[in-house]
């Protein structure tokens, strides 16, 4: 396993995606309508109502952002501290301890407790037999820390051939690098957050269970 030196926390708020429900239309050309079954999030990380729009800033000032249907297949993706998470070489987690993307109070301080190991947090969820592409997506705060790489990771496997892809996240520059399998990754400025995003084809061999996790 690649060993990481890491000092320091980081702060973040995951949402991890995967999803459906394919769910806006416009109806006639005289009224518009907008309709989604859940909640959704804004590039900040605002949670969105069902069936309300969400206004991002675009060329011509605001615009609706309008999405491929998305289910989010993670539980509890903003409190690690829940059960469906694991911890590896336990890094202390410490709820509610910063300010979010959001603007809440809801970040979640990772604390790195070794320099030479992985410091991780993981949650297993069953996926199909297939090759559909998943995408992992978490937000993690900006700091001086040149030292410090930070990775997201997921594993598909069960079956003959698995997959495993790991982006990593330089958490003062925003640069990032898959530096593990292959695999489609998005850095985007979010103020005082970077929003890391990883996508990632299951290959049909069988994975039917997707690890998805973070480190340092
Ligand atoms: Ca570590």
């Amino acid at each position: 396993m690649v060993k990481w030196k890491v000092y320091g926390s980081v702060r973040l708020l995951v949402l991890l995606v995967l999803a459906l429900n394919i769910n806006s239309a416009f109806a006639n050309t005289t009224s518009a309508t907008f309709t989604r079954p859940s909640p959704a999030y804004k590039m900040d990380g605002t949670q969105v109502s069902p069936d309300a729009p969400r206004y991002e800033n675009g060329e011509f000032r605001q615009a609706v952002m309008v999405e491929e249907g998305t289910t989010n297949i993670l539980l509890y993706s903003q409190k690690f501290d829940n059960t469906p998470w694991v911890r590896g070489q336990f890094p202390t987690i410490t709820a509610d301890s910063d300010i979010g993307p959001d603007g809440t109070y809801t970040a979640y301080t990772i604390q790195d407790s070794h320099d030479f190991l992985y410091d991780y947090v993981f949650q297993n969820t069953t996926i199909p037999n297939d090759s559909t592409c998943w995408t992992g997506l978490i937000y993690v705060k900006k700091d001086n820390v040149t030292t410090r790489v930070f990775g997201l990771q997921m594993i598909f496997s069960g079956g003959t051939s698995s997959v495993n892809t790991t982006v990593a996240l330089n958490t003062s520059t925003g640069e990032a690098a898959i530096n593990i399998g292959m695999g489609s990754y998005k850095v985007d400025d979010i103020g005082e957050y970077w929003r890391l995003s990883l996508t990632v084809a299951n290959n049909s061999t069988g994975n039917t269970n997707a690890h998805s996790d973070f480190k340092t």
